[in-house]
């Protein structure tokens, strides 16, 4: 499977014929347990919670995607981010892109330096910056590429340059998915994904996975899966199978209509900014082509005029749902100061650009034309409000 181009891995890699029926795909195994033959006699499969067929299928699914060993896959993103910061202890501190999702800011500010972790928030657009947070205790560089919601860029190679023996580089892969970017082939040690997203791509499954190469931290992983038992039902498991094998062709249509909708928000001048690494504006546009192999279906931009606009726009849309998540096929709206990042305090919110008037597509796979209409539409019939 090594050996084969993305979408083959994505539709044959774990996809074997069931071996009991020759069931041509992989079974839902809905079952908590397994009969043993004798005590201790078993083919493997003691207890659901730690190893399921359906489960280790879309394992194998995933780690192919990242032509990688090992992947544990989890019961959501945060899950899997939760899994990745378990190879941690009291003490640990982590450096992490400043602009992140706000339930990762959540987890790592009100959850875990209870825990006795410390949390660095740089700017990682800045190697100086990531090396003047660096301390002795330092033991993970946590990075989102592009960032949520701002789109900012991490340079993968450049970080894992950066990292001594000892530190690990995790970077969220969630916005670009492996179709349009490698990080462990870039140097990261694991790429975590929330497959609730693109991977998945039908937003009706939350789920999350950790890949890496490196076996020891592939088995610190997988015994946290067991121990603390955020797994994915079986169910959920073959919707994120059933989608990921799709994931090629629908991250090809996200990226066109994205690049389409950045250019047309570009040139209207009651929009600020607009924020999307296919964009030459864009400050890191010559990392994103160095680094990306597109440039994926997520932007951000600021209307021109007060939040009152901003409001009445996410009313006025037709196509695009205000809604949280994203990675489906159909189009949604963000406000992201009220939504997904709610939980940043504000004033660091602001300061890093995530504003009142900011709003994030998510750019689905609908006809290009039909959503610039909409946003289009939108924008106009909310023109007189900008003025103000
Ligand atoms: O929702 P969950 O599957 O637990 O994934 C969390 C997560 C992790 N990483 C990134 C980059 C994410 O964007 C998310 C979830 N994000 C949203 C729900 C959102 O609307 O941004």
């Amino acid at each position: 499977m090594q050996s084969m181009k993305f979408s083959t891995r994505a539709i044959h890699a774990g996809q074997d014929p069931d071996p009991a029926t020759g069931a041509t795909i992989v079974p839902i195994y809905q079952t908590s347990t397994y009969t043993q033959t004798g005590i201790g006699e078993h083919r493997g499969y003691d207890y659901g919670r730690t190893v399921n067929p359906t489960r280790v299928a879309l394992e194998t699914q995933l780690a192919a995607l990242e032509d990688a060993e090992f992947c544990s896959a989890f019961a959501s993103g945060m899950a899997a981010t939760a899994a990745v910061l378990s190879c941690l202890s009291a003490g640990d501190h982590v450096v992490v892109s400043d602009d992140l999702y706000g339930g990762t800011y959540r987890y790592f500010s009100r959850v875990l330096e209870r825990y006795g972790l410390t949390f660095s928030y740089v700017d990682m657009a800045s190697l100086d910056a990531v090396r003047a947070a660096v301390t002795p205790q330092t033991r993970l560089f946590w990075a989102e590429t592009p960032t949520n919601p701002l789109l900012k860029l991490v340079d993968i190679a450049a970080l894992a340059s950066i990292k001594r023996p000892g530190q690990l580089l995790a970077v969220d892969n969630t916005f670009a998915t492996a179709y349009l970017q490698s990080p462990l082939a870039l140097g990261a040690d694991v790429a975590v994904y929330s497959t609730t997203k693109y991977i998945a791509g039908h937003s009706d499954v939350i789920g999350g996975a950790a890949v890496t190469n490196d076996r020891q931290t592939a088995e610190a992983i997988r015994f946290y899966q067991n121990a603390a038992g955020g797994i994915p039902g079986p169910m959920d498991a073959y919707l994120v199978m059933r989608g990921a094998k799709t994931l090629a062709v629908r991250m090809r249509q996200h990226d066109h209509n994205a690049r389409a909708i950045a250019e047309f928000l570009a040139a209207r001048d009651d929009v600020a900014r607009v924020h999307y690494p296919g964009l030459p504006s864009h400050p890191q546009h010559a990392l994103a082509r160095r680094q990306m192999r597109g440039f994926g279906g997520m932007l951000s931009f600021v209307l021109r005029g007060p939040a009152s606009r901003t409001f009445a726009f996410a009313k006025e849309v037709r196509l695009f749902s205000l809604a949280e998540s994203l990675g489906g096929v159909e189009s949604l709206l963000c406000h992201p100061a009220r939504m997904t990042h709610g939980s940043i305090p504000k004033e660091d919110r602001e300061r890093r650009g995530v504003t009142e008037t900011l709003l994030r597509l998510s750019v689905g796979i609908e006809d290009e034309e039909d959503l610039v209409a909409d946003l289009e539409r939108a924008l106009d019939a909310t023109l007189a409000l900008a003025a103000r």
